[in-house]
């Protein structure tokens, strides 16, 4: 017989022929566990163990890889700010947040009243943390100075996917945390590659409010529960490296450059074509919710340089949404390009700096890429 830890939820409903709780009185302090039979393999119990809560997870996830305790309260307070973003959406028009708020953004995009109410929920919780030094939104044109004495930098995209908030699609937060160099607070200072994230991570307000965090050392995903607490319900996901699944704005389709073009008509082509299979396409047109489904079930997701806006190379930024998903991807057994490079290798020259993205499953991935080197 086989005794196996984890959670009871990884086998299907119908593969579990008896499920109760018991206490087990040897260990301290008195615990539940849940115990699943696997009807498919009667030689396999499943002892399901108490899920850790997010501060729970943050202390032994410290502990075990000598990460300093300031991250993990940087990480709370981003977590806290989160939390109440999330009964902000939640509430929507009985909160009167839904709506546009008359003002642009750096880059002059339309904000909603979500987008600012996120922005500042987070630049008020930041500003209580001594361990930031400094933050980068996309919602401010400069940084934001906060403690010249802190430890790390916060780069947000407070609410990202903002078609998508009158209309209750998923929409989610997105953060990378940078530690500051050493010297006066500058642009500067915030521009370093992909690579250096100490941490990254984003909140999906879907469904359910998820929370997916890595600070480089894989990936955890937790719940949000009806008592307002992060459960961890995920550890270390994988993404398979061959997938079937694209998504990409194919209004734009005749915008891209010839590699791209290729690489989605061979898709679309389907068994008959190059790739010898079909491929099912879908667009959130929340860049959060579409990378959430590629580590639940891989995919590749892409939103290529185009020739709209020669001012505009690509439309996401690098720095908080291309670079933290891209971590968090790279963590999970995935990959990221630009097209050219690994995304994480990039040296950022601006704050607001765009940047195409290609980013999933390793196997197409590295074939969309390669594409584009030839
Ligand atoms: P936002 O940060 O202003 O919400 O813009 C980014 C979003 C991504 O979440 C999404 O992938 C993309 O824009 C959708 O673009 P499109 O409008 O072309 O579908
Ligand atoms: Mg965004």
């Amino acid at each position: 017989m086989r005794v196996e830890y984890g959670h009871a939820n990884r086998l299907p409903e119908s593969n579990i022929s008896t499920q109760f709780k018991f206490n087990v009185t040897a260990c301290e302090p008195y615990q539940t566990f849940q115990v699943a039979f696997n009807t498919d393999n009667p030689q396999n119990i499943l002892i399901e163990l108490p899920m850790p809560t997010l501060s729970q997870f943050l202390q032994q996830h410290l502990a075990e890889h000598q990460l300093p305790a300031e991250l993990g309260s940087v990480v709370s307070t981003i977590v806290q700010a989160c939390q109440t973003i999330s009964g902000q959406v939640r509430q929507g028009a009985l909160a009167g947040v839904l709506g546009e708020a008359g003002s642009s953004n750096v880059q002059d995009e339309a904000q909603k009243k979500l987008d600012v109410i996120a922005n500042q929920i987070l630049i008020d919780s930041l500003s209580t943390n001594p361990a930031v030094a400094g933050l980068a939104s996309e919602e401010e044109e400069q940084f934001v100075s906060i403690n010249e004495q802190g430890r790390y930098l916060v780069l947000f995209d407070p609410l990202d996917g903002s078609s998508n908030i009158d209309i209750n699609i998923s929409v989610g937060t997105i953060f990378s945390i940078l530690e500051k160099p050493a010297g006066p607070l500058s642009t500067q200072s915030f521009l370093q590659s992909g690579r250096a994230q100490v941490a990254s991570g984003y909140t999906l307000y879907g469904p359910q409010t998820q929370l997916v965090l890595c600070l480089s050392h894989g990936v955890a995903v937790f719940t949000l529960d009806a008592g307002g607490q992060f459960v961890q319900t995920q550890l270390n996901p994988k993404i398979p490296q061959a997938t079937r699944e694209f998504a990409i704005n194919m209004s734009n389709q005749r915008h891209w450059q010839p590699p791209m073009q290729q690489y989605i008509a061979e898709l679309l082509a389907g068994e008959t074509g190059p790739r010898g299979k079909n491929y099912n396409m879908r667009w959130v047109a929340s860049m959060v919710a579409e990378i959430h489904r590629i580590l639940m079930r891989g995919g590749i997701f892409m939103y290529p340089k185009d020739a709209r806006d020669p001012a505009k190379p690509g439309k996401l930024r690098l720095m908080y949404e291309a670079n933290p998903l891209s971590l968090i991807i790279e963590q999970a057994g995935g990959t990221s390009t630009n097209a050219r490079e690994s995304m994480l290798d990039i040296q950022p020259e601006g704050l607001h700096q765009r940047v195409a993205v290609i980013m999933g499953s390793r196997e197409e991935v590295d074939y969309a890429t390669r594409l584009h080197q030839q």
